[in-house]
C-alpha cells in the first residue's frame, strides 16, 4: 500500500502533490514500483496538524480517487467521516482505512452502505493527545480486545467480516516499547482475530528513537520494519517508499517459500 497525502501539511510529504495530476502521477509511479494499493489521504493525523472540514477533505480525495479508480488502481481512503466515505464509495474506492476504526458517529453506518473493504486501526487517544502519555497493563491485550470489539460492532452492523483488515496502529498513542511489544505480539493478534493484518511503520518516529534519524533518513529502518511485520504476519504494508518495500515483499516471500505474493 503505497501513502498518497492530498494534504498540504503532511509531516514527510507536505505540500509537494497539490495539484490532481501531480498527485496522480506520484500515485502512476507508485503503482509501476509494486504498489497494490494507494492509500489517499487528506487530512493529516500528526499531532498539531489543523483538523479538515469534510467539504473540504472531500474536494481534495474525491478527484484523486476518480482518477485512480478510472485507470484501474485498486484504492483506498483514508478517513474517518461519513461523508467523506459516502462520497468515496460513490466513485468506486476499494478500501476504507480509518484510523478511528469506524468510531466517528455515522461512520459504520456509512460504511455498511457500500461494499468496499475495511481497515479498522487502534488509536489509544486523539492525534492531538495521543503520545503525551500513551499507558497500558497489556498493550497486545488490550490493542487485540479493541480490534475485536470493533469486528464485532460492524458485523452487528451488518458488514460482512471477510471485507474486514485490521490494524495494530504503529505509533498510535504508543511509546517504542509499546511498538515493539506488538510488532513481537502480531502472530498473537493475527491468530486470536483472524483477519489480515496491515502494518504502516514507514518513517515514523519510532525510528527516530532507534536510529536518531530524520524523517527522510529513515528507509533502511523502515524496511526493517516492513520484514519483521511480514514475519510476524502482516499482509499489507502501508508505506512511502514502494520500490524499496516491495522489494523487501519479494525477498520476504521467497525465503519463507511464498512464491508468487505481489
Ligand atoms: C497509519 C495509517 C497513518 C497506519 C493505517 C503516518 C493513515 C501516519 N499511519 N493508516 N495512517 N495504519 N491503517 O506515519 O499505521 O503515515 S498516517
Amino acid at each position: 500500500m503505497g501513502v498518497l497525502n492530498v494534504t498540504p501539511d503532511s509531516f514527510s510529504d507536505g505540500g509537494r502533490f497539490v495539484d490532481v495530476s501531480a498527485a496522480l502521477d506520484h500515485a502512476e509511479r507508485m503503482i509501476e514500483a509494486g504498489a497494490a494499493i494507494i492509500d489517499v489521504g487528506g487530512e493529516s493525523t500528526r499531532p498539531g496538524a489543523a483538523p479538515v472540514a469534510a467539504d473540504e477533505e472531500i474536494c481534495r480525495v474525491i478527484p484523486i480517487i476518480e482518477g485512480l479508480v478510472s485507470r484501474g488502481a485498486r484504492v483506498s481512503v483514508d478517513t474517518s467521516k461519513p461523508e467523506v466515505i459516502r462520497a468515496a464509495l460513490s466513485v468506486g474506492v476499494h478500501l476504507i482505512n480509518d484510523v478511528r476504526a469506524l468510531q466517528s458517529p455515522g461512520a459504520l453506518e456509512a460504511s455498511a452502505a457500500g461494499s468496499a473493504a475495511i481497515c479498522l486501526m487502534h488509536m489509544q487517544g486523539t492525534p492531538v493527545s495521543m503520545q503525551k502519555a500513551p499507558a497500558y497493563q497489556d498493550v497486545v491485550i488490550e490493542v487485540t480486545d479493541f480490534l475485536k470489539a470493533r469486528v464485532e460492532a460492524c458485523v452487528a452492523s451488518g458488514i460482512d467480516r471477510n471485507r474486514l483488515v485490521v490494524d495494530p496502529g504503529f505509533g498510535f498513542g504508543k511509546t517504542l516499547d509499546h511498538n515493539l511489544a506488538l510488532l513481537r505480539g502480531l502472530p498473537k493478534i493475527a491468530a486470536a482475530i483472524g483477519l489480515p493484518i496491515l502494518a504502516g511503520l514507514s518513517r515514523k518516529s519510532m525510528l527516530s528513537e532507534l536510529t536518531g534519524r530524520p524523517v527522510h533518513e529513515r528507509l533502511a529502518g523502515s524496511l526493517a520494519l516492513a520484514f519483521a511485520a511480514l514475519e510476524g504476519g502482516a499482509r499489507i504494508i502501508r508505506c512511502h517508499d514502494v520500490a524499496e518495500t516491495s522489494d523487501v515483499v519479494k525477498v520476504w516471500a521467497a525465503v519463507r517459500g511464498r512464491g508468487g505474493v505481489t
